[in-house]
């Protein structure tokens, strides 16, 4: 199936009735298909290259800035690039602590898995079965070597998919989860989604960016970042309106931004890493317009 193609010669066209098979099914998400693929920031390779946790997420926690201290030049970076990958873990497993108990012989399923770090770390946490869907086909690859290297294959796997219509089995999910991945997508189609998969009495989590509905509309830095990742960050309202109406109940609501800060305030030092995006992120969430959030919620 060569969407390029497709996009080029009708794009007007609706898509196909079997759209199931298809990993993306509107021009806009072939755009967010080619962000992905083409993407190779040092900020996620040489913080992956670590561990081989690859995360497409920020960090939390307070820093340890003693690494900037650091006299040895080269040292200096790679004791940076430690302490932003140490933050982004402690991220992971923050989501992952919230998404049991779990058993091994369980199934979770993770929406907008980018290069696979969540589902190893759920993995590694409850030894159970992983199930990551990105819109990216480079990203699947790369996730399911990394998963065969680990040796973990037979129970993480990654399919370049769309999270709206996954095609995986109805109820089949102890656990599901985004994590800042809801950008990309209709709550409610998404929220229908995970509905759909969750056994009765499972556990969604979700850590996003959304704007702040008290500032107003989204701020001026909200639509940077919108542009910056070809998103379209929802307000902190639709998350509950979308939930409630989804058989999604919240359990547990945190409020991340303040613990999010020292990751930005760490990442616009680090020469070798920033993005640009850096200190946009910090007047968003500084001025009020924009927050960090964690949402748990039962499915009922
Ligand atoms: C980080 O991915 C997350 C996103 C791109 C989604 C947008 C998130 C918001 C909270 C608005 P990444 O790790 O690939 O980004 P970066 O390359 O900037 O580290
Ligand atoms: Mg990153």
């Amino acid at each position: 199936m060569n969407h390029q193609q497709d996009d080029k010669e009708s794009p007007l066209t609706i898509a196909p009735a079997d759209a199931r098979n298809l990993p993306t099914q509107s021009m806009y998400q072939n755009r967010v298909a080619d962000y992905w693929n083409a993407e190779e920031n040092p900020v996620n390779l040489e913080l992956g290259k670590l561990d081989d946790l690859y995360h497409h997420h920020y960090g939390i926690g307070a820093a340890d800035r003693s690494v900037l201290d650091e006299p040895d030049p080269v040292l200096r970076r790679e004791r940076i690039t430690a302490e932003l990958h140490r933050l982004e873990h402690a991220q992971a497993e923050l989501l992952a602590a919230r998404l049991g108990p779990l058993s091994p012989a369980d199934r979770v399923f993770d929406a907008g898995c980018g290069r696979g770090g969540g589902s190893v770390v759920a993995n590694l946490r409850y030894g159970c079965h992983a199930d990551g869907v990105t819109i990216s086909a480079k990203q699947a690859a790369f996730a399911n070597e990394q998963a065969r290297k680990r040796g973990i294959d037979g129970k993480v796997r990654y399919h370049h998919r769309n999270m709206l219509d996954t095609g995986f089995e109805t109820g089949a999910y102890a656990a599901s989860w985004n994590n800042e991945s809801t950008m990309y997508v209709e709550l409610e189609l998404l929220f229908a989604e995970h509905a759909r998969l969750l056994r009765r009495g499972g556990r969604y989590v979700v850590v996003t960016g959304c704007y702040n509905d008290t500032y107003g509309r989204a701020s001026r830095e909200v639509s940077l970042i919108n542009a910056h990742y070809i998103c379209d960050i929802h307000p902190r309202s639709e998350y509950f309106r979308a939930m409630a109406r989804n058989r999604l109940v919240p359990v547990h609501v945190q409020d991340l931004t303040a613990d999010t800060i020292p990751y930005w305030e760490l990442r616009r030092e680090a020469e070798h890493l920033v993005t640009g995006i850096e200190d946009t992120f910090l007047s968003a969430y500084k001025n009020g317009s924009f927050q960090y959030l964690m949402i748990v919620a039962d499915r009922v």
